[in-house]
């Protein structure tokens, strides 16, 4: 039994010798080239940085450490930390050890709630969450050990330790934005027997007779973990990160990406449009009144929230779990069901308009829906609990990026003027 910290640092050794011997003996291969589209149209398709911890092929979607995601889906969500960070899913016994050390560093000191209750009561969500974050920052143990003086080869090790004291504060932090932002009454402690998703169902206090909305949220904090290292919100928590900023600056930064409407916010975006369907037709609409929606949607210049991506080109793999999620265990009801409908009719329109690469849907498109029919109704929270699992994919990321000392990223840029000039001479 190894504890997550004993499994990477003995893999350590052996990936910088592999990642120093790649840069010796081939680093002046040319693995991607940039045109001007691609400088202008947000650097997409550009290899320019490297991501351990996942990857996502356009046609197969998320495949976390070699493992597709829709073969992880029964998985708690720290089972995938571990896997994030090691490359290798804990044993039981490994598990239960990450449990216990999350347990033992869930208290959130009171100065954080200080804070949070400080601010306008109609902040965001996402805004009380960052906030939250970056208050805390002065627990960093990173900060703390750098400024005493740390060789380049530790750095990993502290960011490791501001991982798990985050991680295992978040549920508690995000639970505590939503029940004083929406005036749920008292924060619900942490349960030291429970495992970290079902501490945070637990600690949002919805009802929950039959465990259903626990499973619905482990479910949700595996599926958004992780998603290469390009995104908004890993890209800039990386970037923010190889200035060695600790954990907290550098996971509060990607979440704040995270909080646009083109990235995590299309969470809310998605039910709100789903509901305003429902509003409009008076229930679930016909597929002729869907199809006309849509269009009115595209007409008005707006996106269809929760379809398209700027990698995938098929159905998320991730949708398809919450979806199948849905059809067992809550099928009966009006808005799961139009999720399904919505699933046949706006990639038909999206192919019709012919601009969306992607016309199918993305992990967005359906998860609100389950979220409400278990009584979380309060759709500006849902990019925060999109938040808790993201900050698994973050951090693990900070953790494999200091151990093989990826540099601080500096990228050339040139003004609209270089390109002109550039071109003329191409001429
Ligand atoms: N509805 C309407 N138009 C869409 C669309 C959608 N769902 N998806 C793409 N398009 C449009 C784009 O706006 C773009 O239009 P313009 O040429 O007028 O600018 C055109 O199709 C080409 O875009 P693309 O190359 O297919 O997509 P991008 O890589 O530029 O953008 C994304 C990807 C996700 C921002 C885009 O598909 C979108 O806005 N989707 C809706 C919002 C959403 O669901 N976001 C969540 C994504 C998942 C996540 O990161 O959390």
């Amino acid at each position: 039994m190894a504890s997550i910290k004993e499994k990477f640092a003995a893999k350590l050794p052996s990936i910088r010798e592999e990642i120093k011997n790649i840069n010796k003996d081939h680093g002046a291969l040319v693995m991607s080239e940039v045109n001007i589209a691609q400088a202008y149209g947000g650097m997409r398709g550009v290899k320019g940085m490297i991501c351990d911890t996942s990857e996502v092929p356009p046609d197969k979607g998320l495949i976390i450490r070699s493992i597709p995601i829709g073969e992880l889906t029964n998985r708690l969500p720290e089972e995938i930390f571990y896997l994030l960070v090691t490359g290798e899913l804990p044993t039981k016994d490994e598990l239960k050890e990450l449990q216990a050390d999350y347990a033992a560093r869930s208290e959130v000191p009171q100065y954080v709630w200080d804070v949070m209750e400080a601010m306008p009561k109609d902040s965001h969500p996402m805004v009380m969450l960052d906030t939250c974050i970056l208050v805390l920052e002065r627990e960093s143990k990173f900060r703390a050990r750098y400024t005493e003086g740390m060789t380049k080869m530790d750095y990993w090790e502290p960011t490791l330790e501001d991982s798990l004291d985050l991680l295992a504060k978040l549920p508690g932090i995000a639970a505590g934005v939503y029940r004083h932002r929406f005036d749920k009454g008292r924060r619900i402690p942490y349960d030291k027997k429970l495992d970290w998703g079902g501490n945070y169902a637990k600690m949002l206090g919805i009802k929950d007779p039959q465990g259903n909305f626990a499973n619905l949220i482990r479910l949700y904090l595996t599926l958004h973990s992780d998603h290469e290292g390009g995104n908004v919100s890993a890209h800039t928590c990386h970037c923010v990160g190889s200035a060695l900023s600790d954990a907290y600056y550098a996971v509060s930064a990607g979440l704040n990406g995270l909080a646009g409407p083109l990235h995590g916010l299309a969470n809310q975006e998605c039910l709100a449009w789903i509901l305003e369907t429902m509003e409009k037709f008076k229930g679930v609409p016909s597929d002729e009144q869907l199809r006309q929606f849509t269009w009115d949607t595209l007409n008005s210049g707006k996106v269809v929230p929760g379809y398209g991506h700027a990698v995938l080109r098929i159905t998320d793999p991730r949708f398809t779990a919450f979806l199948e999620f849905g059809k067992k265990h809550c099928f009966d009801d009006p808005v799961v069901q139009l999720v399904a409908k919505i699933y046949d009719i706006v990639p038909q329109v999206l192919k019709e308009q012919g601009k969306a690469k992607d016309p199918w849907p993305n992990v967005d498109a359906g998860s609100g829906a389950l979220l409400y029919h278990f009584g979380l109704t309060e759709f500006p929270y849902y990019t925060v609990l999109f938040s808790v699992s993201r900050a698994m994919g973050m951090c693990s990321q900070l953790v494999v990026n200091r151990g093989i000392g990826t540099a601080i990223e500096r990228p050339k840029s040139v003004p609209t003027a270089w390109v002109q000039n550039f071109i003329a001479q191409k001429k």
